[in-house]
């Protein structure tokens, strides 16, 4: 299967226009995604895979639709709920699959198991597991790109349980206050754990979290890849022109 990336050869020309080549390619991702989610937690489940293993299944269009309107080169970083990301990059499923069996061939030498896939030749900064703490992250690996001169990006993923924590709202300010090319994605589930979005905060609507910094922010259908393409390529487009971050959420399920 081609990545998104090696497949994408058209832009949408206007809004809900696409190649027929980008559609396949969604289609192909996606169907990927929820194929290598599905044998990952029946594997899981017979306890041939140990540890932690958090599954992607539904939130497939969140990563398609953002391939499809970045750049090669521009970076991508996400919290535990990892193996989609690459996949859609472009790492071999096998050798994500060798990694959640903890096997040296795994992509991430087997050291790091289902919450932490890294591969560095994709642009893909992992897989982390402390809930938010990918998301300075994110903003430092975009600084770099802004420093360097590179014109690329970073887009940082977190659930919607990392926007309580302090770290997140650090981020976006000093992210805002520099313009740096970051685009911070909330994929918004309605749960931390077991825990709903209404009972963590009196904000349930989490693009709301980036008016204190003044952050372009906006709230998009995370179950439509051509929402998130169209949404991911406006951030994009501001980020490289020097305007720094945009906040999306994505509410997904
Ligand atoms: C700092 C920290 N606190 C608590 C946990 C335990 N924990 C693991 S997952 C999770 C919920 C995160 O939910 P969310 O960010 O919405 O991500 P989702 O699983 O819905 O994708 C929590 C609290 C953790 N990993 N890190
Ligand atoms: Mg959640």
């Amino acid at each position: 299967m081609a990545s998104v990336k090696e497949k994408k050869k058209s832009k949408a020309t206007s809004k809900n226009e696409f190649s027929k080549s980008t559609y396949i390619t969604w289609y192909e991702t996606m169907l990927m995604m929820r194929k290598f989610e599905e044998k990952a937690g029946q594997l899981y489940g017979q306890q041939k895979i140990k540890g932690f293993c958090h599954l992607y299944i539904g939130q497939e269009a969140c990563v398609a639709g953002a391939v499809s309107a970045l750049e090669e080169g521009d970076k991508y970083i996400t919290a535990y709920r990892d193996h989609a990301h690459p996949i859609a990059l472009g790492t071999d499923p096998k050798r994500i699959m060798a990694e959640l069996f903890a096997k040296e061939t795994g992509i991430s030498k087997g050291k790091g198991g289902s919450m932490h896939i890294f591969d560095k030749e994709h642009n893909f900064f992992g897989g982390h597991g402390i809930v938010g703490g990918q998301v300075p992250l994110g903003a430092g690996i975009a600084f770099a790109e802004k420093y360097n001169n590179t014109g690329k990006l970073c887009i940082c993923y977190m659930g919607d349980g990392a926007v309580r924590q302090g770290a997140f709202h650090e981020a976006l300010n000093i992210a805002m206050t520099m313009k740096i090319p970051v685009i911070f994605v909330i994929e918004n589930n309605g749960y931390a754990m077991g825990t709903s979005v209404q009972r963590t905060s009196n904000v349930t609507g989490l693009d709301q979290l980036g008016a204190a910094y003044e952050m372009p922010s906006e709230s998009v259908d995370g179950m439509s890849v051509i929402d998130v393409h169209h949404a991911v390529a406006r951030a994009a487009e501001r980020a490289r022109k020097g305007d720094g971050p945009t906040l999306l959420e994505f509410r997904t399920y």
